[in-house]
């Protein structure tokens, strides 16, 4: 009998393999976000897509784009609708401009505390709102996190609401924001977040908000003398998918896709209580003034008229429910 040799039998065998199983496409998508690799944002994004290539096998994979190296976050989300970038990891910042039923949960002094918050978001409040995304060409995840903010500035410490008036703070591109930061007498300016460093530097603003997380990984000790824990919003973030590969996805991939995005969720929120725990006393060693003790009461004050056009704008019934979630 002829035997092949071991060669062609090795040959022959990957032949009828390959014909069997035809090579795998594989995908490297773009992932961005707004700060580092090693922020909250990039540890979430990491995990995220570590899963995601073990679950498919490696039939998907990340290329990631830290540092706004994309663009800013309206830039960013835009370009995922188009499916000229994969993917991102945005605060919920400029996301009400594409997806108006969002913009609730960037209501001031909204959520009580970090559990308030998570719980609303991974229970049927957030998951509906992030059905509503997928309606507008924005499959939403998960909710992943940015944290409460947090008010720096140039000039003095901040206290209670009227130290903070007359401040010009930067803002996000955000109108729920911008009418609440109006009532503690700031003068709030939108502007995207790559131009953020350099307005401090430069004394265009006097200030800006972020959490603790962001401020550390800004580097914004640098630019900024006075921190004071404001927590006066907290920013909520996601993770989206542009509809280009969502679309393609089987429906086995989407739960590779869906847990992954849970599990990256879980991991981002660990490193944002990390940086709460641990950030400020860096800050202060890099020589911020932080006030500790804000009288939250006045600020609190400040804001509650504007709640009543938030209940225009947005239902009281919709606020009342997100109060009522423990
Ligand atoms: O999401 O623009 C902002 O201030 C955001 O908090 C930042 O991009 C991280």
């Amino acid at each position: 009998t002829r035997r092949l040799r071991p060669v062609a039998a090795l040959a022959c065998a990957w032949a009828v393999g390959a014909w069997l199983a035809p090579a795998q496409a594989q995908t490297v998508m773009k992932i961005g976000y707004s700060t580092a690799k090693d922020s909250h944002y990039g540890v979430g994004s990491t995990v995220f897509c570590d899963e995601v290539a073990k679950g498919t096998g490696g039939r998907y994979s990340c290329q990631h784009f830290p540092n706004a190296a994309l663009g800013g976050e309206r830039e960013m989300i835009e370009a995922v609708q188009l499916g000229t970038q994969d993917l991102v990891n945005s605060s919920t910042g400029p996301l009400g401009n594409f997806v108006p039923e969002v913009k609730v949960v960037d209501i001031p002094f909204l959520f009580r505390d970090y559990d308030h918050a998570r719980h609303t978001l991974d229970g049927p409040i957030g998951q509906d709102l992030l059905k509503k995304m997928h309606a507008k060409g924005l499959p939403g995840l998960a909710w992943t996190e940015n944290g409460f903010r947090h008010m720096t500035n140039s000039k003095r410490p901040i206290v209670k609401a009227t130290d903070a008036a007359g401040l010009k703070l930067r803002t996000m591109e955000n109108k729920v924001h911008m009418e609440g930061y109006k009532t503690f007498g700031l003068l709030p300016t939108p502007m995207a977040w790559p131009e953020v460093f350099t307005a401090l530097q430069q004394g265009t603003v006097d200030g800006q908000e972020n959490p603790i997380p962001v401020i550390l990984s800004a580097k914004f000790a640098q630019v900024q003398k006075h921190l004071s824990l404001t927590g006066h919003v907290y920013s909520p973030a996601v993770l989206i998918v542009s509809p280009a590969i969502w679309s393609k996805l089987s429906d086995a991939d989407k739960k590779v896709f869906t847990e992954a995005a849970q599990k990256g969720a879980a991991a981002q929120r660990r490193k944002v209580n990390d940086d709460e725990a641990n950030g400020i006393a860096q800050l202060k060693k890099d020589g911020m003034q932080v006030v500790e003790k804000v009288d939250g009461d006045s600020f609190r004050k400040a804001v509650a008229p504007a709640f009543a056009n938030f209940a225009k704008e947005f239902g009281a019934d919709r606020i009342a429910a997100i109060q009522a979630v423990r």
